[in-house]
């Protein structure tokens, strides 16, 4: 059988998390409008065995989509964990994606994506996203790019069918993914995450979406409490903010922004984990923790490298 680790490498904000929650079928990764959303590598596995309609047939195959940051220059704050994360999945990855968002700032980013994949010597496929968008020259310009590399290149919308955009891109994937003695994970797991890291990566994202622009930057989720009992998860969180001033944007006029994020994640988290959820947000300052690498290890940011 084939099995083995797909990377996702893009900019920021490119769709990278949105391919990865669209091949795997679930809700993996968060997704958000603001560029730097994902923080740490998050892995969706599809195992093709069950699949429908694939366009897959003969042995079995697993794929582990990684999603990543994206690309950034910045090292200040956090932006280092970011960077090492980026880095990390163009070193452990089997094979790569590079993810082409056609709404770019410059093509030139776009260009370097491409260079720095192909560097890598590793098997790779280009995918360009947001194809709904009205940037027809762009498709043409990065498509003849990927020609030159003499690699398939697919342009996918969010927006279009997702069953039609796996019949495209699985056999390419799976055709480049190395021979494995075995599956590399349990065929019922669809991510690495624990049940808790979802709640927090919910919270986190039902925050991204809404709130204003400033805050995202220095807003960190962790679960303080979490039990399953019978048949009913229990979680209590905190929303943790680099300045004393955000505390009120977060919990809005008479609580309703910090109830409105409650609600969101409470739902998502009672589908996604399979039992109602018993969500207790709460507010936190811990001043200037995104320049202290020892309070990321607290929220999650680990460095492996
Ligand atoms: N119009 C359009 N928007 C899309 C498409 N794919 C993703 N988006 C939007 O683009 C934004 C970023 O999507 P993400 O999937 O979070 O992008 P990302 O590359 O994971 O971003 P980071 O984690 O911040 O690096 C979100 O608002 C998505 O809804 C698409 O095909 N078309
Ligand atoms: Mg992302």
């Amino acid at each position: 059988m084939r099995a083995g680790f797909i990377g996702m490498v893009g900019l920021p904000n490119s769709g990278k998390s949105t391919l990865v929650n669209a091949l795997v079928g679930e809700k993996v990764a968060i997704v958000s409008s603001k560029p730097q959303t994902t923080r740490k590598r998050v892995l969706g596995i599809l195992n093709k065995t069950g699949l429908k309609n694939s366009g897959l047939d003969g042995a079995d195959a697993q794929f582990v989509f990684v999603d990543a940051p994206g690309k950034i220059q910045d090292q200040k704050g956090l932006n280092a964990f970011l960077k090492q994360e980026y880095a990390s999945v163009l070193l452990e990855s089997d094979i790569l994606i590079a993810v082409l968002n056609v709404d770019a700032p410059k093509f030139t980013y776009l260009e370097a994506i491409v260079n720095e994949v192909k560097d890598t010597g590793k098997p790779w496929l280009a995918v360009i996203t947001k194809d709904d968008l009205p940037h027809p020259h762009r498709t043409v310009r990065l498509r003849s790019l990927v020609a030159e590399c003499g690699v398939p290149c697919i342009a996918v919308s969010a927006t279009r069918r997702a069953e039609q955009m796996k019949e495209l891109l699985l056999p390419l994937i799976e055709e480049k993914l190395p021979q494995s003695p075995a599956k590399l994970f349990d065929d019922e797991q669809f991510t690495d995450q624990s049940e808790r890291d979802i709640v927090a990566e919910l919270v986190r994202e039902k925050c991204f979406q809404t709130l204003h622009d400033e805050l995202p930057f220095g807003l960190a989720t962790k679960v303080m409490d979490y039990k399953r009992k019978q048949d009913r998860v229990y979680a209590a969180v905190d929303i943790v903010v680099v300045k004393k001033s955000h505390m009120p944007i977060v919990i809005g006029k008479g609580g309703q922004s910090l109830k409105r994020i409650g609600v969101l994640a409470r739902e998502e988290a009672s589908r996604l984990l399979g039992a109602p959820v018993d969500l207790k947000t709460f507010v936190k300052c811990q001043e200037g923790w995104v320049s202290d690498p020892l309070r990321w290890k607290e929220y999650g940011y680990v460095s492996r490298v």
